[in-house]
């Protein structure tokens, strides 16, 4: 199957939520300035991308109801080509992309009124693109400004990110072959940063978290990741225990535990990796004893990742090892907070366990998709929260079926507090790897880069 032959699928089961006389328009990303005269790294719109592979700014695709798809995007020009660089440009856009039509993106204005005429249903991703909505205002007004002289007008607005989110979230083999190459990668750098910290360590070189950054990326780039995922945590000893702390200055310590939350982008899909490991390659007894728990936790949840399930039973198999392993290492006092079912009620592990255990994962790194079951919406139950006394809406879990895609990520992070055992002050822990369901249970896609205790510390030895 081509590549362009991939995206015209995806567009035909568009069409078919669209209903005959739907048209659906789709802008891809702006451009966004960092500075004067510098703009960040340019990345198409998702929603976009998944449905024509076109990688230029300032461009919109419009899909019909009758199966057609036409893309405006920037005209060629010489001058600006020189500055720029290449663009593909409408005359050549149809063959190269599999399209129906291209126009100039300057003809937007004086084309749409035209598309829309007749249409029943105008579909757009709602609350995404600032301004959208203002440029459709302009173009249905125009349309009415001709009912006169017969032209038709839409009667509805419908949000299409709802259909998309639900294509999206089940991953085609186009896609899982791109994210499992991602997945490489980003284990590959991840063995990289480890390697590189023990070794500048034994050597007696000073390190830093942004040594091991750039490590990282390093790697993704010389295997042609064009981004990082997302910004990348490099968090040193106590660092670790900050959630979203950023790869920083701080000073990597002989006998501090590392954790790196880093992975890259490969054609538009994340990937997404946590490592936690030794700075010299050796873990002590304390670090070694909550690394395991953690590791037990993880594998309870890839166990509980198969089609069926539901999303949060990955979570809940994690908070049960990881509520009975705070018991037994005392990090909890079981005077205190009572039996495992008496922790996992009153969510006493919150104060060392305070996220969940994964999310959906796709050409953005917290994907699109709903995490409720969409057949049971309906089925809303009240609860307490135990915490907070919040009253929560719990509505049944997304089930989970071959093809989607998410991260398991337990963790454990151990702020210094009385009462709790000092050997564990400090230590911050998660390990995370990516997984597509498959028919019988999960495949992780990111395990080049081990987990097991005495591998990490093989890969790390000279
Ligand atoms: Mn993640």
């Amino acid at each position: 199957m081509t590549t362009s032959s991939v995206y015209a699928q995806r567009r035909a089961q568009l069409v078919q939520h669209l209903g005959a006389k739907g048209i659906a328009l789709i802008p891809t990303a702006p451009e966004q300035q960092r500075n004067r005269d510098c703009d960040f790294p340019y990345r198409p719109d998702s929603y976009f991308y998944y449905l024509c592979g076109f990688t230029e700014p300032h461009a919109w695709l419009v899909i019909t109801g009758d199966g057609r798809s036409t893309l405006f995007c920037q005209p060629k020009d010489p001058q600006r080509e020189i500055w720029d660089g290449y663009r593909l440009g409408p005359e050549a856009a149809p063959t190269q992309l599999g399209l129906d039509a291209a126009f100039s993106v300057a003809d937007l204005d004086a084309k749409l009124p035209a598309l829309l005429d007749g249409c029943d249903a105008v579909w757009i991703p709602f609350a995404i693109h600032k301004g959208l909505e203002t440029r459709l205002e302009t173009w249905l007004a125009s349309l009415r400004a001709r009912v006169r002289y017969g032209a038709l007008c839409p009667q509805t607005q419908r949000d299409l990110c709802g259909v998309l989110d639900e294509m999206r979230l089940v991953k085609d083999p186009h896609e899982q072959a791109i994210l499992r190459s991602a997945g490489k990668i980003s284990a590959a750098a991840h063995i990289r940063a480890m390697q590189c910290c023990a070794q500048m360590l034994r050597t007696g070189q000073e390190v830093r978290e942004y040594h091991l950054e750039a490590e990282m990326l390093h790697e993704f780039r010389r295997h042609g990741a064009q981004f990082p995922a997302y910004g990348s945590i490099v968090a040193a000893g106590a660092n670790a225990c900050v959630l979203h702390y950023r790869a920083d200055r701080g000073r990597v310590q002989n006998g501090e535990l590392v954790l790196i939350d880093a992975a890259c982008e490969l054609d538009g899909y994340a990937s997404d990796i946590t490592r936690t490991f030794p700075a010299n390659g050796q873990f002590t007894g304390a670090q070694r004893t909550l690394y395991e728990l953690v590791l037990a936790a993880q594998t309870a949840a890839v166990a509980a990742t198969r089609p069926g399930a539901r999303f949060t039973d990955p979570h809940e198999a994690a908070v049960s090892v990881l509520a009975q392993g705070m018991l037994d290492v005392g990090l909890l006092d079981k005077n205190k907070v009572g039996s495992l079912q008496d922790v996992i009620e009153q969510r006493a592990y919150f104060p060392f366990y305070m996220h969940r255990t994964g999310h959906w994962m796709g050409m953005d790194v917290h994907d699109c998709g709903d995490y409720t079951e969409p057949s049971e919406i309906g089925q809303v139950s009240q609860r307490q929260d135990a915490l907070t006394g919040d009253t929560i809406k719990d509505r049944p879990a997304r089930i989970l079926r071959p093809g989607m895609v998410l991260t398991i990520e337990p963790g454990i992070y151990v702020r210094p507090a009385y009462g709790v055992p000092e050997a564990f002050h400090n230590i911050g822990i998660r390990i995370e790897d990516d997984a597509i369901v498959t028919p019988t249970g999960c495949e992780l896609i990111t395990r080049d880069v081990p987990v097991a205790v005495d591998e990490i510390e093989a890969l790390m030895r000279g």
